[in-house]
């Protein structure tokens, strides 16, 4: 086999991704859990100016209602202190179960914590806490960012929080009920200049109908995808429950592409454009890159998918 995972992740090598974002995440994670909880709370206020987030459907909230109540009947004192010790990944009851939460479940929580904090149910962050230098400066970092970038920086915030499950032994995970797939009429098809390959089309177009059946099927049994800023998940059952547990109701916009014979018969593909997540639909549009490889069979053996660094990238087509 003339590729690996880990050569298949060499591709489109002049791909340039938003690396403000681990940056920034770097920067954060020195802070205290305080400086940590404020930065968060100033930054989604003064985004919240700009665009807006879903609410979370009640359907899907049901794993962590148990865990809400609970920090709702603490204290003020022990909600900070809860909070606070989720920042900390501090081993206590509430930050185990967080741990197990699957990405969404973790943001619907906060999502809750902070309208109880408006709403004057949970501790707020105290009137007139001032940031330290460092977290002004993390703070002002993420202001310069794009919408895209500043979304996933909160994001992976809210990931990293909790005990660390490296620490929990075996536990189950918890995550979202998995609707079934769009109707065959709801379907939209995707259309991208450059690319006529059936798989790239395929990908998009299950992917945006929520049919995780048919998208798995078109990965190789040993295929990887490699979400933004992680590791490559591989193997089909690996993809499948991440698909699963982390890409309902994404929409994927993609623009433009370029396809090209790659060694031994494989193909490989990158296509741009825009990725919308359902926390802000329309609100922010992602500047996304695809880099696949495909077998010679027209399988998946690779898919990268990036952040972009600037909306510049996305006419960024070369080898
Ligand atoms: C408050 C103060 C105290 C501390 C905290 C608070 C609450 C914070 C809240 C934050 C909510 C943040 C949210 C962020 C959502 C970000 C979503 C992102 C989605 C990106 C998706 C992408 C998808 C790409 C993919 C593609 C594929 O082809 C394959 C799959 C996949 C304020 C109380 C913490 C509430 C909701 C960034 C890029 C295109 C790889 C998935
Ligand atoms: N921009 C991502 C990569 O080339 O690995
Ligand atoms: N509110 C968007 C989601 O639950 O994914
Ligand atoms: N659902 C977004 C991501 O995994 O990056």
């Amino acid at each position: 086999m003339p590729y690996t995972i880990d050569s298949a992740r060499n591709i489109f090598p002049s791909t340039l991704s938003a690396d403000a974002v681990p940056a920034t995440i770097a920067r954060f994670g020195q802070l205290s859990a305080e400086d940590q909880l404020a930065l968060i709370w100033f930054a989604y206020l003064e985004m919240g100016k700009a665009i807006t987030i879903a609410a979370p459907g009640a359907a899907n909230m049901q794993f962590a209602e148990n865990t809400l109540n609970q920090i709702k009947q603490m204290t003020p004192m022990e909600q900070s202190q809860a909070m606070c010790d989720l920042a900390n990944r501090a081993d206590t009851e509430v930050s185990r179960t967080y741990a197990t939460w699957t990405p969404n479940l973790k943001l619907g929580f906060w999502y809750q914590l902070g309208e109880w904090m408006e709403q004057g149910l949970v501790a707020p962050i105290p009137e007139g806490y001032k940031l330290s230098a460092n977290a002004s400066a993390v703070l002002q970092a993420i202001r310069s960012l794009e919408s895209g970038q500043q979304i996933t920086v909160l994001r992976n915030a809210v990931v990293d929080m909790g005990y660390d499950t490296g620490k929990l032994g075996s536990f189950t995970r918890v995550s979202e009920p998995v609707a079934p797939p769009k109707s065959m009429s709801q379907r939209t098809q995707v259309s991208i200049e450059g690319v006529a390959n059936s798989t790239v089309l395929e990908y998009m177009n299950n992917l945006n109908a929520n049919d995780f059946d048919a998208l798995i099927a078109l990965f190789t049994p040993d295929g990887a995808l490699q979400p933004p800023f992680r590791k490559p998940i591989a193997g089909r059952e690996a993809i499948l429950r991440f698909f699963k547990e982390e890409c309902q109701n994404l929409r994927l916009l993609p623009e433009r592409g370029v396809s090209e014979p790659a060694e031994d018969g494989y193909t490989q593909i990158k296509v741009t454009g825009k990725c919308q997540t359902p926390w802000f639909g329309a609100d922010v549009g992602m500047n996304i890159a695809w880099r696949f490889l495909l077998n010679p069979d027209g399988k998946i053996f690779f898919v990268a998918i990036d952040l972009l660094a600037s909306p510049k990238e996305l006419l960024n087509l070369v080898r």
